[in-house]
C-alpha cells in the first residue's frame, strides 16, 4: 500500500466520490484510482491516434472535393482528441513519451475496432455513423466522470464526434439512396462494421474485470452491456429510416423492456483481436511505429526551437502604431 494511503484518507476519498465531487490532479487519490484512470485514458488517447489510420487510407480516394475536405477535417479532429487526452493523462504523473513507448512496445491497448480494414468508400460512412456513434454514447457518459481533466476533455470531443457521426450517417444515407451498386457497397460496409462496433463497448459485464472499480469510482457511469444496449436502441431506427439492414437476424424489439434485443456477439473474435490476431493489428502497429520514427526530427526541431527561445532576451516590442495599407 502507498505510504500515504491510510484507511481514513481512503474513506474521505470514497465519501467525496459518493457526494458526486470532481477529483482534480492535485487532490489526494488512491493509487488504484490513479492507475485505472491512466490505463483507460492512455488507451483512449492511443485509440484516437491509431483510429486515424483506417480512415486516413481514404483521404486520397474520397469521391468528391466536399467529401475529401470533410474526411481530412475528421482525421485531424481525431489527432486533436489524442492530444487532449494525452495532456489530461499527463496530469496523473506519466509523460506522453512513456505512454507512447507503452503503445509501441505493445504493453498498452487501443480500441479493437481499429484493427479492421477499410475496403470501400462506404466504410468511411459506416465508421462515422457506427464507430463515432458508439464513441458518442460512451463519451457522453465519460463527460460526467469523476476525474475533472478527463470529463472536461470529453466535452469538446463529444461535440466533434457527434458531428463525425452525422457526417458518416449522411454518407451512408446518400449511398443508400444511390444506384444498386452503391446500395450493395454500403450494405456490405455496415455488415462488416456492425459487430466490431458492438465490441467497442468491451466484454459482457460478467467478464469485465475493471468495471466494478470503475463504476464504484464513478469513472464509468454505465456498464459495458448497458452502453451497448443504449447504442443499439439509438441505431436501429436510424438504420430503418434509410433502408439499411443490420446484419443480425435475431434483432427484435422487446416491448416489455423497450429495448432492441440483439443476437450473440462473437466474443472469440473480440479476444483474438485483443491478443493481436485481428485482420490489421500488425499493419496498424507498424504504421504507428513508422509515423513516430518519421516524426522524430519534428519533435527534435520543436525542442531545439523552444530551448533557443528560452535563452534569448525578449525582443523589444515597438509601440509605434503600424499604418494600414492604403486602399486602392
Ligand atoms: N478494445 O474490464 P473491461 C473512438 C480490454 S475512441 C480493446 O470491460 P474497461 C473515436 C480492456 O482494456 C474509442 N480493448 O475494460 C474515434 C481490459 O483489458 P486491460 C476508444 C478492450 O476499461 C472514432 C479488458 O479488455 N474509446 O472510437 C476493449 O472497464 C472514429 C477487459 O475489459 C475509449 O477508449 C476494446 N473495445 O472497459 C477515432 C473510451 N474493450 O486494460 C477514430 C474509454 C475492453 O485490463 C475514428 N474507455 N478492452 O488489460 C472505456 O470506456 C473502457 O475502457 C472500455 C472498456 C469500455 C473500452
Amino acid at each position: 500500500m502507498d505510504a500515504v494511503e491510510s484507511p481514513e484518507r481512503r474513506a474521505a476519498f470514497e465519501a467525496r466520490i459518493a457526494a458526486g465531487e470532481v477529483i482534480e490532479p492535485k487532490d489526494w487519490m488512491p493509487e488504484g484510482y490513479r492507475r485505472q484512470l491512466l490505463r483507460m485514458m492512455s488507451q483512449h488517447a492511443h485509440s484516437e491516434v491509431v483510429g486515424m489510420l483506417p480512415e486516413g487510407n481514404w483521404i486520397t480516394r474520397a469521391p468528391t472535393l466536399r467529401r475529401k475536405i470533410g474526411l481530412l477535417a475528421k482525421v485531424q479532429d481525431e489527432a486533436g482528441h489524442g492530444l487532449y487526452l494525452y495532456c489530461a493523462a499527463e496530469s496523473l504523473g506519466v509523460s506522453r513519451d512513456e505512454m507512447l513507448d507503452a503503445l509501441h512496445d505493445g504493453a498498452a491497448r487501443y480500441a479493437s475496432i481499429f484493427n479492421y480494414p477499410t475496403l470501400s468508400w462506404a466504410d468511411i460512412g459506416a465508421i462515422g455513423w457506427l464507430v463515432d456513434g458508439a464513441a458518442v454514447v460512451n463519451q457522453t457518459l465519460l463527460a460526467k466522470c469523476s476525474f475533472g481533466p478527463y470529463a472536461r476533455a470529453m466535452l469538446r470531443i463529444c461535440r466533434e464526434e457527434n458531428f463525425h457521426r452525422r457526417q458518416g450517417y449522411e454518407i451512408v444515407a446518400t449511398l443508400a439512396r444511390g444506384t444498386a451498386a452503391q446500395r450493395a457497397m454500403v450494405q456490405d460496409a455496415v455488415n462488416r462494421w456492425w459487430w466490431p462496433t458492438l465490441m467497442m463497448f468491451g466484454p459482457p459485464d460478467a467478464e469485465s474485470a475493471n468495471s466494478e472499480a470503475l463504476m464504484r469510482w464513478r469513472v464509468k457511469r454505465q456498464s459495458n452491456d448497458a452502453q451497448r444496449q443504449w447504442f443499439i436502441n439509438l441505431t436501429v431506427p436510424q438504420a430503418n429510416a434509410i433502408g439499411i439492414e443490420l446484419p443480425d437476424p435475431e434483432l427484435e424489439f422487446d416491448a416489455e423492456s423497450g429495448n432492441w434485443k440483439s443476437g450473440a456477439v462473437d466474443w472469440d473474435e473480440f479476444r483474438r483481436v485483443l491478443r493481436g490476431d485481428g485482420p490489421c493489428n500488425h499493419e496498424r502497429m507498424a504504421a504507428r511505429r513508422r509515423a513516430h520514427e518519421e516524426g522524430r526530427w519534428v519533435r527534435q526541431a520543436a525542442q531545439a526551437f523552444e530551448a533557443r527561445r528560452r535563452t534569448r532576451a525578449p525582443r523589444e516590442i515597438s509601440t509605434t502604431p503600424r499604418r494600414e495599407p492604403a486602399h486602392v
